[in-house]
């Protein structure tokens, strides 16, 4: 009897141990953003998180970090890299810094909208340029989300019609070449702040305005402390959400396979919510008492163009990619 005790004892303990150690073997996935708790690309990487907890119960352990509280904005891809962070959701501009060809997707009025987004990294041409992230940063790229179409935010009235009107105006840019280039190619005076930094900044003055979705105005409230919007229409922005390859490599096939699906699904929900909220944000600014002003698309996109097409970056594009990316329908 007192062996049949001691055993079923032992066998109790195997369980509590095996469970822990299961727990304590879930892989933790750290992200870091610097974006806020109501914009949708924070909640989608919730969105990620519960697909994960669904489909893979007890594998993986998703710990969010918003508001660049874990990684300052634009150092998440050398966290990654360095071993430190598993992942991020990182823009065109901070893989340039490392692959100069990807500045092409930091160009103006090339993306055309949402959907020319989609197809164009879900095309050969994505396939190609994913593959340089993963050889040459050690990155896996899991998808694709749309940030939303970024528009001029500015602070005093003083309204805009063409690229010439932007004279002498400090325009905030996120702290990067490719970012600060996009602000002078559209006439401003680019001006680098960290995202965090940006409604203080509009706040004292020290910049004139920023750029960004509608939906990040939003979010972050820059409609407290700015007086217009310009609907220059001019980048069509994406965040791709990534996992260091180490992380990325040392999961089962079943678990990548179920990573990259859980990213699918978050980017699906983002881009839905993005798209309709881009849709219905005009009427709320115009309530909140900011003037929205239809500028000359076509002035702003022939400057920006050509500003790239002469540009240093152009260089370093493959050879017939503007066409390729313009001939994805
Ligand atoms: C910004 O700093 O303006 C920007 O929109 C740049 C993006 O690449 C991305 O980093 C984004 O901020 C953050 O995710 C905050 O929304």
């Amino acid at each position: 009897r007192s062996l049949v005790r001691i055993a079923s004892a032992a066998i109790c303990t195997f369980a509590i141990g095996a469970t822990s150690a299961f727990a304590a073997d879930a892989v933790k996935l750290r992200i870091s953003t610097p974006a806020v708790e109501s914009d949708w690309h924070a909640k989608m990487l919730t969105v990620f998180k519960d697909e994960l907890a669904k489909t893979a119960p007890g594998e993986f352990d998703v710990e969010i970090h918003l508001n660049a509280s874990l990684f300052k904005q634009g150092t998440e891809p050398a966290a990654m890299q360095r071993g430190n962070l598993d992942m991020a959701m990182i823009s065109a501009q901070d893989i340039a810094k490392q692959i100069p060809a990807w500045s092409v997707f930091t160009a103006g009025y090339l993306i055309r909208d949402p959907e020319h987004q989609k197809k164009v990294f879900n095309s050969d041409i994505g396939k190609k340029f994913y593959q340089m992230v993963a050889d040459d940063m050690n990155i896996e790229i899991l998808d694709v989300g749309y940030l939303g179409t970024r528009e001029l935010n500015l602070a005093n009235d003083k309204k805009i019609t063409t690229p010439d009107d932007l004279k002498g105006v400090k325009l905030r840019m996120p702290g990067s070449d490719a970012w600060l280039f996009l602000g002078n190619a559209l006439g401003a005076d680019a001006t680098p702040l960290a995202f965090g930094e940006v409604y203080t900044g509009l706040q004292t003055g020290t910049i004139d305005g920023q750029d960004n979705p509608l939906p990040t105005v939003k979010a972050v409230k820059f409609y407290e402390v700015t007086k217009q919007i310009v609907l220059t229409d001019h980048l069509v922005d994406a965040v791709f959400l990534s996992m260091a390859k180490n992380t990325y490599d040392d999961l089962s096939a079943d678990q990548q396979k179920k990573v990259k699906d859980a990213a699918a699904v978050a980017t699906a929900y983002n881009n839905k919510m993005r798209i309709e909220d881009e849709k219905s944000l005009i009427d709320f600014f115009k309530k909140e008492g900011l003037s929205i002003y239809a500028p000359d698309v076509a002035a702003f996109r022939t400057k920006v163009q050509n500003a790239y097409l002469e540009s240093e970056f152009a260089k370093d594009w493959p050879e017939g990619i503007v066409e390729q990316i313009n001939a994805v329908k």
